[in-house]
């Protein structure tokens, strides 16, 4: 039976049919979704990056990795425990900054619903001017923001200061997770919260908004 070591070779491989049956396989055997969302295809997707940064891989392969990683991350979705949170009356705003990177997004927005949150999702490439105005629009309690790649991280800055413009800081607050970002800089940039992982985003969400 394949392990989630070998699930984390054929995604670095691009593979996109081995790694949705090795998916489905894991599965089967019981392994525990998160388990194979993170060790198998994220690790993967990592080994994929950092050839990409070594200049041992092209924008195809983040293309193909991309791919790959869509297939598998559904069939994982549809394993994890559901319903177990009531749903609260908590609204909360998500998107990209800036980038085409939505995959991290995606999982964000997932665990929210599942946690009971109900989740206004603005899909990718957002400017501060996007989320301002869909959460005051959308009349949401907090704004969730995935950052992956550099050049988000100052157009972060510029969102914290628009909403200090329109006097909104203390309406809305925000969390920040992605690839690029790090506890430090959310915390100098002054956020309300940050994640390495996806689930983190709900247990900010619920502190934060004090949900239980
Ligand atoms: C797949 C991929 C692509 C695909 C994306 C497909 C898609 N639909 O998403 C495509 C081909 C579009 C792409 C394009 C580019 N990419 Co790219 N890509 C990747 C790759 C391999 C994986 C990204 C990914 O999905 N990771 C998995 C997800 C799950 O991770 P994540 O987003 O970080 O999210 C996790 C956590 O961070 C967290 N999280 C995320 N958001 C949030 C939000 C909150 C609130 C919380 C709490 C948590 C949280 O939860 C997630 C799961 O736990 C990475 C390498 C890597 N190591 O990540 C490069 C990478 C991100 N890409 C990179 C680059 C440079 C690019 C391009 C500029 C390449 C180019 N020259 O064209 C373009 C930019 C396009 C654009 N305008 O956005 C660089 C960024 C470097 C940097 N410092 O800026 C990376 C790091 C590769 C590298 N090592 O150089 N890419």
């Amino acid at each position: 039976m394949a392990t989630i070591e070998d699930l984390r070779q054929v995604v670095s491989e691009t593979q996109t049919e081995p790694a949705v049956v090795m998916t489905r396989e894991l599965l089967a055997a019981g392994v525990d979704p998160m388990e194979i969302l993170e060790q198998g295809v994220m690790f993967g997707l990592n080994d994929v990056g950092n050839r990409f940064a070594a200049k041992k891989a092209i924008v195809l392969d983040l293309v193909r990795a991309g791919v790959t990683a869509k297939a598998c991350i559904p069939i994982i979705e549809e394993a994890l425990p559901k319903g177990e949170s009531p749903r609260n009356n908590k609204k909360i705003v998500l998107g990209t900054l800036l980038s085409q990177h939505n995959i991290g997004k995606n999982l964000v927005g997932t665990l929210l619903s599942i946690g009971g949150f109900e989740v206004v999702d603005m899909g990718e490439k957002n400017t501060p001017w996007d989320f301002y105005e869909t959460a005051e629009q959308s009349g949401a309690d907090m704004i969730a923001v995935s950052v992956v790649f550099a050049p988000a991280l100052e157009k972060f800055a510029e969102l914290l200061d628009l909403l200090k413009e329109m006097k909104v800081r203390d309406k809305f607050p925000v969390i920040v997770g992605g690839g690029v970002t790090t506890q430090k800089w959310a915390d100098e940039e002054g956020a309300d919260g940050w994640g390495a992982q996806a689930k983190d985003g709900v247990d900010l969400a619920r502190r934060i908004l004090q949900v239980a």
